[in-house]
């Protein structure tokens, strides 16, 4: 991995307060691995009181509203997350693409909104289990990804990453196999370059998530184009989150 690879904990509808320790416990470590990058993705109740505790880690949230502000009951904006402490967003996880509707294009109104709130953004896609079956996996994850991401920007490859998370990969305990993945990163990346250019599509990191674990990271970092990440179970507990931190370093 030629970039700085990068690890998130995506740690999705869990924690309350009690898990501001495992927080604490993996920024501490992560200061004495500099050459990765680490942050992690609360829930919404969480983002100020991690980022108060967090020295070396980024904090991120998991999800904003496309909107700026107004009558919109539960929703939560980017200026109101940055306001919190966060500097990442991840947008478009599967589970808000399958469980609550979301389309490519209100993923993109997402992206925008968060630019303009000064955040980073990470951007994920990924196909189902039918979708590979029928070979077609590669041109479903370009297409969403081509609907999804924003029109070319300041500082593209500083301010987005793009998470491929197979669908039938996420919290299941199956994973491709690294040539599959190292393909799929490489159209991705070819993506990314003829929108955004050698020099900044380049530069994005191109994350995998789907079941990472301390003794799968390895090997599944170690594949072409993997420049980090997106962790989910395995990064409720420091313990389990730093075995992968460190298999980055
Ligand atoms: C995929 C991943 C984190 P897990 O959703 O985004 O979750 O590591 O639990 O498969």
């Amino acid at each position: 991995m030629a970039l700085r690879p990068f690890i998130v904990g995506n740690w999705k509808m869990n924690g309350t307060r009690a898990m501001l320790a495992e927080a604490r416990a993996i920024d501490r470590s992560a200061q004495r691995l500099m050459k990765v990058e680490v942050a992690l993705a609360p829930p919404y109740t969480l983002i100020h009181a991690v980022h108060k505790e967090a020295e070396q880690i980024g904090v991120g949230a998991q999800d904003c509203s496309a909107e700026s502000d107004g009558a919109f009951t539960g929703d939560v904006s980017a200026a109101m997350i940055a306001d919190a402490g966060a500097k990442f967003v991840i947008l478009g996880h599967s589970e808000r693409r399958q469980g609550h509707g979301e389309s490519d294009a209100l993923v993109r109104a997402k992206a925008d909104a968060a630019l303009e709130a000064g955040l980073k953004l990470i951007v994920c896609c990924g196909e189902t289990e039918a979708t590979r079956d029928a070979s077609g996996a590669e041109a479903f994850v370009v297409r969403q990804l081509e609907g999804s991401l924003p029109e070319p920007f300041e500082g593209v490859g500083e301010r987005l990453s793009v998470a491929y998370e197979p669908i039938w990969a996420i919290g299941t305990g199956r994973t491709p196999t690294v040539d599959d993945i190292a393909a799929m990163h490489r159209a991705i990346r070819a993506l990314l370059v003829e929108r955004y250019g050698e020099e900044e599509g380049g530069a994005v990191r191109i994350l995998y998530g789907g079941s990472v674990k301390p003794d799968n990271a390895r090997e599944l970092l170690g594949a072409d184009e993997v420049g980090g990440a997106l962790v989910g179970g395995a990064s409720l507990t420091a313990e389990s989150f730093l075995g992968i931190v460190m298999a980055a370093a």
